[in-house]
């Protein structure tokens, strides 16, 4: 507390504003593209996101740093791009290129805040010890504590969460058969019997609303992290969110195939999709398959509306609403089968445009829409001003303070986004950047490590909003192109990461060391104590080292395919009777 009390600018906004500190509602959807209510797509159903809009500003052109999710979180919590945590991948933690960066979280309890995350705000499996005052909380019966000073170092401590949120997994080996090795168990979609509650994000939801009660009994301002898993795949949702949607009313794509005059090696061949089970092989997706995941990705966009809805809720109950700032942003854009490619990891706008809406008491602009380009790298200073903390100076971004006092002042920089790729037919190694003003997107694939550009594209974002021409090779535009090019970063920020150690997850601390003599059942009663069977994720919970061969050993020992692993099946070890 007590830097927090001899802060200046604490000082200074408290005696101006005569407030209480502002508590941070910090809500990140995975996956969630802007197809809610407020950006304008009527089909969307969104009425709480819509809600939020209404008392805060909506920025319409949000992009995030890279359109995959560990890349993008890591630049939101440390307020740092890509070049800088070195994080292009979901094998790399941000502390391994930052090992003393201080995150968002961790800048807010270093300045006498509580700060606790619940769900999918870091990417699995990569939570940080220094950024949080207790353990990290997931739905499906884990809380993690990861160590402050190491995060590899984890332990884990199990409660009676949700199962996995299929009602009808698939067999294993059906899974493996049509995923090309990758294994999931269902389908890329299900229409669930269950409850908001009975899946991940409505315990999320549950758990956070408890939470806001107590932490309002603290007497410590909170930075609260509410991480949603929807609607990233597979677009499982209660049948009541699915029954909201007509799948005929839900616009399809603008443009199925590549932009003319854009190389291929720019988009991909949907393999995040193709590796659950069930769905059609090989591109393009079948438009009946397709509408119905379009159908699906509503529904859970609907569903999630609702969870936000309960949090809201649940800070008016309290008497917090008036001095907690809420953030609300999807940790990147997604493709519903625009330009034939379906979820992310492209630099295309749809993939690197995301929600970001922020409602900051004190304010007049409530309502507000902000058409500026904005950055992810952005919300870190942001929060850090809007709550009198100062703001760390080597941050990427820049406070979004000027939209929310005007939210027509006009772009104060570009957006810039990237994404990693090689082609051989354009130098190898690729880094793209894309550089996003109020009008163009243009997209420079530079060769890693030198300034060398292999290929371009450029897109008029005010004309061709749905990127159907690249325009790159056009004369005319040469003076907007060398004009967006003066934003690339300088040669070698792209630098290859230094290897990430990998966590070490303890069940407990002090657990004993694996003895491969301990009998089966032992083993079994020691790693999941009180459980009859197990779903895949609850397996690989008490499983250390490789995921991959841990989850090869999930297939084998459910013998009967059923998609549980019960303590009978687990002591016969997969083999056959
Ligand atoms: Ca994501």
């Amino acid at each position: 507390m007590k830097s927090l009390l001899y802060s200046l600018p604490f000082l200074t906004l408290f005696t101006t504003m005569g407030a209480e500190p502002r508590n941070v509602l910090f809500i990140a959807v995975d996956d969630l593209r802007p197809d809610i209510g407020c950006y304008g797509v009527e089909a969307a159903k969104t009425p709480n996101i819509d809600r939020l809009a209404g008392e805060g500003i909506v920025f319409e052109r949000a992009y995030c740093q890279q359109a995959v999710c560990s890349p993008s979180r890591s630049s939101i919590l440390t307020g740092r791009r890509p070049d800088a945590t070195k994080v292009y991948d979901l094998d790399t933690h941000f502390r391994a290129a930052l090992p003393d960066c201080v995150t968002l979280p961790q800048h807010f309890k270093a300045n006498g805040y509580h700060t606790a995350g619940l769900g999918k705000i870091e990417h699995h499996g990569f939570e940080d010890g220094a950024s949080w005052s207790e353990p990290r909380w997931f739905a499906s019966g884990y809380l993690v504590q990861a160590d402050p000073d190491d995060w590899t170092k984890q332990s884990a401590t199990r409660f009676e969460g949700v199962p996995g949120e299929y009602a009808n997994p698939l067999s294993p080996e059906e899974g493996k058969k049509r995923a090309n090795g990758k294994v999931k168990t269902g389908p890329a979609f299900e229409v669930s019997p269950k409850s908001d509650d009975e899946l991940p994000d409505g315990a999320t939801a549950a758990e956070a609303v408890k939470r806001i009660g107590e932490l309002k009994t603290k007497g410590e301002p909170f930075f609260l992290a509410v991480g949603f898993v929807k609607p990233h795949l597979p677009f499982v949702a209660p049948k009541k969110y699915w029954d909201l949607h007509d799948p005929a009313a839900i616009p399809g794509p603008a443009i199925e195939t590549l932009p003319e005059g854009t190389d291929p090696f720019v988009g991909h061949t949907n393999g995040e999709l193709h590796s659950y089970v069930g769905v059609p092989e090989g591109n393009p997706i079948p438009d009946e398959f397709a509408r119905s995941l379009r159908h699906g990705y509503y529904a859970c966009v609907s569903y999630i509306d609702a969870q936000v809805g309960r949090l809201l809720d649940a800070l008016e109950k309290n008497g917090l609403a008036e001095n907690t700032v809420v953030v609300l942003w999807g940790d990147h854009g997604w493709q519903l089968g625009d330009h034939g490619l379906w979820h992310k990891h492209t630099n295309f706008e749809l993939a690197t445009r995301a929600p970001l809406i922020v409602k900051a008491p004190g304010f007049d602009s409530a309502g507000g829409k902000c058409a500026a380009p904005v950055e992810f790298v952005d919300v870190y200073p942001t929060l850090a001003d809007l709550c009198g903390l100062a703001v760390p100076s080597r941050l990427d971004g820049s406070s979004l303070r000027p939209y929310l006092e005007n939210p027509a002042t006009p772009m104060i920089k570009p957006a810039i986004s990237q994404y990693p790729r090689s082609s051989k037919d354009h130098g190898g190694q690729l880094m793209g950047y894309s550089i996003r003003d109020e009008r163009w997107r243009a997209t420079f694939w530079r060769k890693r490590g030198t300034g060398e550009i292999g290929y371009i594209e450029l897109y008029d974002e005010s004309n061709d909003p749905a990127e159907t021409a690249n325009l790159a090779n056009k004369a005319e535009h040469a003076s907007v192109l060398s004009h967006l090019q003066g934003f690339l970063p300088p040669v070698g920020t792209d630098e290859a990461p230094p290897k990430s150690p990998k966590p070490s997850r303890s069940q407990k601390p002090g657990a004993p060391k694996f003895d491969p003599n301990e009998p089966r059942d032992v083993r079994y009663d020691r790693l999941y104590p009180g459980q009859a069977k197990l779903t895949e994720d609850q397996y690989l919970a008490g499983q250390g080292g490789d995921k991959a061969a841990a989850k090869e050993r999930f297939a084998k020992l459910d013998k009967d395919g059923d998609g549980f692993v019960t303590r009978d099946e687990f002591i016969g070890g997969g083999k056959s009777k």
